[in-house]
């Protein structure tokens, strides 16, 4: 049998990893070898972190998105096959990311073709921002954005809403009906990573199609690269040391200073996550838009040391996002809990130059 690769974008917070962890345990329980890489602009992941709670065998590729660095990406999938031997591999882009049918999905069916099976792009599609698109609202969102969310949704060969636990069987069906609308190339699906709820039919999907890539995107660079551009990025690392410490009250508060800052100063939130490890337990935290309480899950306990990664990605300068990150740190540490910085980066985007962009669909015989 030959290995499956599946890629799953979306926009910021629209649910991939949770989509990857859930799916990863799924899979591994049904007797399959599983592989997962993650992508991102910098190292010190909350994404990479929060896998490794899985079976499945990780590689990161940071520094760069997939499209602009295709031999990463490409080397990562075959170091799974070759040296994991994973029978499927899951990717998850960067949420920024678009172009993925022109700039990794044809390349792989030329180059690897033969080599593995590559399944029906899947993007994801949080339902609140998705009425919004829709209804022609931005949400706070640049309108650069917005556009690479468009992209990302016209480029899919499986439109998933995502988070369908939180939308009546109604407003689901409802949602269902004009996104296929809207976009009739691509299969509309919805699914919750966190009920369950349209998982197998997803992944039926994703491992038994074999058309990859059936849609091209037209996509305008100036406006892709300005849609990330407007991000601030920020990824750190800290070390946290205190007497006792309630490390989930902590996340709560920190997340819930950052949030109050980032409304305050109307700067659109796209994803603000943060995974805290203490002793043998961990939670993560995050946040996905604005004016919206902080959502954590699991729990770090009470202990006197913690390692926290936070990656920040808010519609603002890098530098003034980083200091609203270090000023909120430092007044939620207050006088009980010593921080130390293991790592941080501070950036915007650059602009995306893929290593190919093909301007056709190239066909498999599988
Ligand atoms: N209610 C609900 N929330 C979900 C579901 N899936 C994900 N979420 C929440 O959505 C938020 C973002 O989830 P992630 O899986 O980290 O999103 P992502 O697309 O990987 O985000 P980036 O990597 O930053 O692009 C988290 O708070 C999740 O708990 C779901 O099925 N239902
Ligand atoms: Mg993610």
């Amino acid at each position: 049998m030959k290995a499956r690769v599946i890629l799953v974008g979306g926009f910021l917070g629209a649910g991939k990893t949770s989509l990857l962890f859930e799916a990863a345990n799924k899979l591994t329980k049904n007797g399959k070898r599983v592989g997962l890489i993650t992508n991102d602009q910098a190292p010190e992941l909350v994404d990479t972190t929060f896998l490794e709670y899985t079976e499945g065998a990780i590689r990161e590729v940071s520094g760069s998105c997939f499209c602009c660095n295709y031999e990463g990406f490409t080397d990562a999938v075959l170091h799974l096959i070759k040296d994991k031997q994973a029978d499927i591999i899951i990717a998850e882009p960067v949420g920024s990311c678009t172009d993925l049918s022109a700039t990794i999905l044809q390349p792989m069916k030329e180059h690897f073709g033969r080599d593995f099976v590559i399944a029906p792009l899947t993007v994801l599609v949080d339902p609140k921002r998705l009425s919004d698109i829709l209804d022609g609202r931005y949400s706070g969102l640049h309108p650069s954005a917005v556009y690479i969310i468009r992209k990302q949704i016209e480029e899919a060969d499986i439109i998933a809403i995502s988070k369908a636990d939180l939308l009546t069987p109604g407003e689901a069906e409802e949602l269902k009906r004009r996104t296929a609308k809207e976009w009739s190339n691509a299969t509309v699906l919805t699914i919750s990573s966190r009920t369950g709820e349209g998982m197998d039919e997803w992944m039926k999907e994703v491992t038994s199609r074999t058309d990859a890539g059936s849609n091209l995107a037209e996509v305008n660079y100036d406006i892709y690269a300005e849609g990330e551009a407007v991000l601030g990025w920020l990824n750190a690392t800290l070390e946290l040391k205190g007497d006792s410490i309630d490390w989930d009250k902590f996340a709560e508060n920190l997340l819930n200073a950052l949030s109050r800052r980032f409304d305050a100063s109307n700067s659109a939130v796209g994803h603000v996550k943060l995974i805290l490890q203490a002793k043998d337990s961990f939670l993560i935290g995050n946040l996905t838009g604005n004016n919206e309480a902080p959502n954590i899950r699991r729990s770090a306990g009470i202990a006197n040391e913690a390692k926290m990664t936070l990656n920040a990605r808010v519609q603002m300068e890098p530098e003034k996002l980083e200091k609203i990150v270090l000023e909120e740190m430092a007044a939620v540490c207050g006088t009980d809990i010593e921080s130390s910085i293991l790592a941080l980066q501070c950036l915007s985007p650059g602009r995306p130059q893929p290593t190919y962009r093909y301007d056709h669909v190239i066909k498999v015989s599988q």
